[in-house]
């Protein structure tokens, strides 16, 4: 069977906010991502992700939508949009929209009318209880802190809103909605857009009886929920299939069984999905706004368990470290500091060479790091502000606190691009909507293209090797030495062939036994230019991480 092309592809994740403006009132925009596509052809790129661009109040930076076909005006004009869909294609480069339809944001003409009255049409399109003010639903919690529901008292009832406030939860059980969905969807699939990032699609079908959960914040009620397989073929027959759209679904708190049946080809549902148990290493005790150290031994498992049952079953992943809501896997993962430039090439082979199609989230690839944000004045993110004024009630120190969000906020993602040594790293004339990075004035793309043995040369060779060799998108994964504390290694094999991957997540020199005797091995790609080639006892310097070709 012939491959699709997106198993060879690489996809960049563009966060417009934090991109490139030309306007100088310190927003990025749409033109300013045309100036820099040549930049991502330079890269290798095969797809941009492009995060919400839509009308909206901006309360949850656009994935709030208020209008699905008009383009937030801060970003430009639709006829922007259709001039970078043009550029971005005649550089034969694909572009994938976020669509965000497990929720608007109350500032939609849908909720606006929705909230009006209880007669009005769109009042089913919404969750809506009609319990007094003092007496909730249930007991399910917001992803933002507090409750999930919401008081209107236009129509004395509570409205579900999974995230912010100002996010209202869409009713999936209601087929006049799907339907309207799935025509705004087609038209902009008719407009030439090549597919689309679901933004929390596995959280649309809710329990319909909506039980209060004595085990947890409610999210079992809802998360890979009864309907979500009829729903996503739905859409697939009715959105995708007839257009040949490209989709990664993002899978919030899913399970390798769902994600199996939502991506292999026979379900026809969708291509890929995202799910985020890797990037939850850090959490301690399964809490997001601790300050604890990655497990490296829990990281390895986790990702070797999705490689082996994704294979096995016939689905396909999305592999990343980064994206918009997640901090800097260089400051996470690695190191940001004397070791960064390897840590972040380490990190980019561990990634890139693991079965599934590798996303690159804006700045990843020349290694951008965490800002080192000091005060509560610099964070914008609404999740961020919860989790502070939460940690406050809680008593936690002024001092801890910023330290925690120095760690997990997401803004550590979306401080604006750093392009080149001017004022702002060269990302705005004006005054950029949230701070720079500190150390913007270094690290940036200019200084990357400028040295051979950079990161962002490194993930272009990855990206390159990706488009010629099936081992790297067919083989089967084996992890090597699940208990080894200090060092990532698996083996990729495809018939005859085997590839050994051996990175150390650690600032020390250490040396890595394994049972490769009598193999001759040849170096594929490695982070640095003289990397050991004897395979049973491997020297491997702090961060270092070598592809052998096994023979
Ligand atoms: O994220 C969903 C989501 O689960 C994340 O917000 C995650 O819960 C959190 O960041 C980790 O603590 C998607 C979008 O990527 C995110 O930017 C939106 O805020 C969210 O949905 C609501 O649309």
């Amino acid at each position: 069977m012939i491959e699709p092309w997106w198993k060879r592809a690489t996809v960049y994740q563009i966060y417009p906010k934090s991109f490139k403006d030309t306007t100088g009132n310190g927003l990025g925009d749409l033109q300013g991502i045309i100036q820099k596509l040549d930049y991502l052809k330079e890269l290798g790129i095969d797809m941009i992700w492009l995060t919400p661009i839509y009308a909206s109040p901006q309360n949850d930076n656009g994935y709030d939508i208020s209008n699905y076909e008009e383009i937030f005006s801060d970003y430009g004009t639709m006829a922007d949009f259709e001039q970078l869909l043009e550029e971005t294609h005649g550089r034969g480069m694909k572009l994938m929209m976020d669509i965000v339809i497990n929720h608007t944001s109350t500032a939609h003409d849908w909720f606006r009318q929705s909230r009006s009255s209880v007669d009005n049409p769109y009042r089913s399109y919404y969750i809506w209880k009609d319990t007094p003010e003092d007496e909730l639903p249930n007991n399910w919690q917001s992803k933002f802190g507090g409750s999930a529901w919401a008081y209107d008292s236009e129509t004395k009832a509570h409205y579900l809103h999974l995230f912010d406030v100002s996010q209202a939860d869409l009713n999936w059980e209601n087929s006049v909605m799907r339907a309207e969905v799935y025509e705004m969807m087609r038209r902009w699939l008719d407009k030439g857009v090549d597919g689309f990032r679901l933004d929390v699609i596995n959280l649309i079908s809710k329990n319909q009886t909506f039980p209060s959960d004595d085990k947890g914040d409610g999210r079992r009620f809802y998360t890979d929920g009864p309907r979500i397989h009829e729903y996503l073929h739905e859409m697939n027959q009715a959105v995708f299939k007839p257009y040949n759209a490209i989709t990664v679904g993002e899978m919030s708190s899913t399970n390798v069984e769902d994600c199996v049946q939502y991506t292999h080809p026979s379900s026809e549902e969708l291509d890929m999905v995202f799910n985020f148990h890797h990037l939850k290493v850090d959490y301690k005790d399964g809490e997001k706004w601790t300050n604890y150290p990655f497990d490296l031994v829990e990281l390895k498992r986790i990702l070797s368990h999705w490689q082996t049952h994704m294979h096995e079953g016939g689905g396909w992943n999305a592999l990343f470290w980064c994206n918009h809501d997640q901090p800097r896997v260089v400051s996470r993962y690695g190191d940001d500091g004397e070791y960064r430039d390897t840590a972040a090439k380490m990190l980019a082979t561990t990634i890139h060479l693991l079965k599934g199609t590798p996303y690159v989230y804006q700045g990843e690839e020349f290694g951008m790091t965490n800002p080192g944000f000091t005060s509560i004045t610099q964070y914008r993110d609404v999740e961020t502000k919860n989790a502070y004024n939460s940690l406050k009630e809680k008593g936690v120190s002024e001092e801890d606190i910023m330290a925690i969000l120095a760690q997990k906020s997401r803004d550590n993602a979306r401080t604006p691009m750093q392009w080149n040594e001017d004022a702002n790293a060269g990302f705005t004339e004006g005054e950029p909507w949230i701070p720079m990075a500190k150390n913007a004035d270094s690290i940036h793309a200019k200084a990357a293209l400028e040295k051979p043995t950079s990161v962002f040369y490194h993930y272009q060779k990855l990206i390159k090797l990706r488009k010629t060799d099936d081992l790297i998108t067919e083989g089967r994964f084996h992890l090597v030495d699940a208990a080894h504390p200090d060092v990532f290694a698996y083996v990729r094999e495809h018939g005859q062939r085997r590839w050994l991957i051996v990175s150390n997540f650690r600032a020390k020199p250490l040396t890595f036994q394994t049972s490769f005797t009598d193999v001759d091995a040849r170096i594929v790609v490695s982070t640095h230019e003289d990397s050991a080639t004897a395979i049973e006892s491997i020297a491997l310097r702090p961060y270092e991480s070598i592809v052998y070709e096994l023979s």
